[in-house]
């Protein structure tokens, strides 16, 4: 990784580039017991006790159920072109599978007929992690079931908003989902076993390709696009000159990045992977015709970036409980701060080197920064009678990640939008409310809302396309 503060300031962006934010259902929203929504396992994890930090729940998040109005007219007032949502799988599927609930179609036909109004482009994402509980019941996503269920649920969406959605993503992260929620137990369902969560990783894809399918025969706006987001990670070798470390590094972007990109986009799993696992499955779940099942075509790929790895070869371990089955000879090296409030290392050079080499891996498809967006401790000041939140870090992150993004695009890559991770501060997973990522912070008292410096600075660039100071 070269070095370079990445700060500059009056690049353009190209005419018609995208600028949004982004933001998921079971975050922000609330409401989780009202009009319909059945469980989900994101509220059996929150629930039990020790799970999240501080017992938080996303019982009320930021309230967004009751609030949309309000919200969709904050977007506007940053003169956002875009706004990407996740669509809530209980709220219209409440068993999972069966039953449709006309309320929660009847939302969400309001928060996007809202967005267009607005003359906001809403890019909707069908799954951010909010499986219905009765579906974990059942295996969750180490059962191909789950995949099949998920694209009868992409259909009823698709059916009744595949009007006026002009891009549909199917998966958020499904690297988290499959190794974080059944390998290292960190999130929702909490299970620990290295083979589930190989089996999620399969049943994940297979789920995304059905999707796009079943999206594809109910959609009527002539131009809608389809697409998935993976958060892919940056990996370097600690030694790029030592085969060891380069070995480590091929070993994690195998089961991070090419796990997921390989099967979707190119309908095979990368032999090193399946090599790598062999003492973990052999892989049997994958039955003959999935791979076509899966790889079906689409119009865009989300990229999903917040910092970098680096690796080397290290001693034979266990990866029993870590969010890396199989990687068994690898070991991080710390990386070299400043880091944000997650204690993620802040790394432009990262995204930019993302960028150009998902490019050339996977050259057809027009690329979209799905998520980006740094958590600091934001704390509100009262100035001449006003609230203020004043984020020069935030600022400074942003700017220099959209720098890189500039870059990416001069060096050829077909970057067409930047959805900033979050529109306002909203529940943070394993970390509750403890980390703020909005662009307007969330006061959890009272739900006000205040507009940090950063989106006032967010707001002069997507007013202008050109970085601001
Ligand atoms: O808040 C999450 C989001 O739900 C998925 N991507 C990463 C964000 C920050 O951790």
């Amino acid at each position: 990784m070269t070095t370079d503060d990445f700060r500059e300031s009056g690049l353009r962006f190209p005419e018609g580039f995208t600028f949004g934010s982004a933001t998921a259902a079971y975050q922000i929203e609330g409401a989780v017991a009202e009009d319909g929504r059945g469980p989900s396992i994101w509220d059996a994890f929150s629930h039990t006790p020790g799970k999240v930090l501080n017992g938080d729940t996303g019982d009320v998040a930021d309230d967004f159920y009751h609030r949309v109005d309000e919200d969709l007219d904050l977007i506007k007032s940053l003169g956002l072109g875009a706004y990407r949502l996740s669509i809530a799988w209980p709220r219209i599927i409440p068993a999972g599978t069966g039953e449709v609930n006309e309320a929660g179609l009847k939302f969400y036909e309001r928060v996007i007929d809202g967005l267009i109004a607005r003359d906001i482009e809403p890019v909707v994402t069908l799954y951010h992690w909010d499986l219905p509980q009765p579906l974990q019941d059942r295996g969750g996503w180490t059962v191909r079931e789950t995949g099949y269920a998920f694209a009868e649920y992409a259909r009823v969406v698709g059916e009744r908003l595949g009007d006026r959605v002009g891009v549909w993503t199917t998966l958020n992260e499904p690297w988290c989902a499959a190794y974080l929620g059944y390998a290292s137990g960190e999130h929702a369902p909490g299970i620990r076993d290295e083979e589930a969560a190989l089996k999620a990783v399969h049943h994940l894809n297979l789920a995304h390709g059905l999707a796009v399918s079943a999206l594809r025969e109910v959609v009527t706006k002539p131009d809608a696009k389809y697409s998935v987001t993976n958060n892919l990670a940056s990996v370097y070798a600690a030694d790029p000159q030592n085969p060891e470390d380069v070995d480590a590094k091929r070993q994690i972007e195998a089961l991070r990045n090419r796990a997921f990109t390989d099967p979707q986009l190119r309908g095979f799993y990368p032999q090193d992977l399946i090599e790598d696992t062999r003492h973990i499955t052999d892989w049997s779940f994958v039955r003959d015709g999935d791979l076509e099942l899966i790889h079906q075509p689409i119009d865009l790929v989300g990229i999903n970036y917040y910092n970098t790895d680096t690796v080397r070869r290290g001693a034979e371990h266990s990866t029993e409980g870590t969010p890396f089955p199989g990687a068994t000879r690898v070991e991080w090296v710390d990386q070299p701060g400043p880091f944000t409030e997650m204690g993620w290392n802040i790394a432009p050079q990262g995204l930019y080197d993302l960028l150009v080499a998902t490019h050339e891996a996977y050259p057809e498809y027009d690329l979209v920064i799905t998520e980006n967006g740094a958590a600091f401790a934001d704390e509100v000041v009262v100035e001449g009678g006003e609230k203020r939140v004043h984020d020069p870090l935030r600022i400074d992150f942003l700017q220099r990640h959209f720098v890189a993004a500039h870059r990416a695009i001069r060096a050829g890559v077909p970057l067409t939008g930047y959805f900033v991770w979050s529109l306002m501060d909203n529940f943070e997973w394993a970390f509750g409310y403890s980390k703020r990522f909005g662009l307007v912070y969330v006061d959890y008292e009272t739900q006000e809302r205040i507009a940090k410096d950063s989106a006032r600075w967010y707001a002069k660039l997507a007013g202008s396309g050109i970085i601001p100071e």
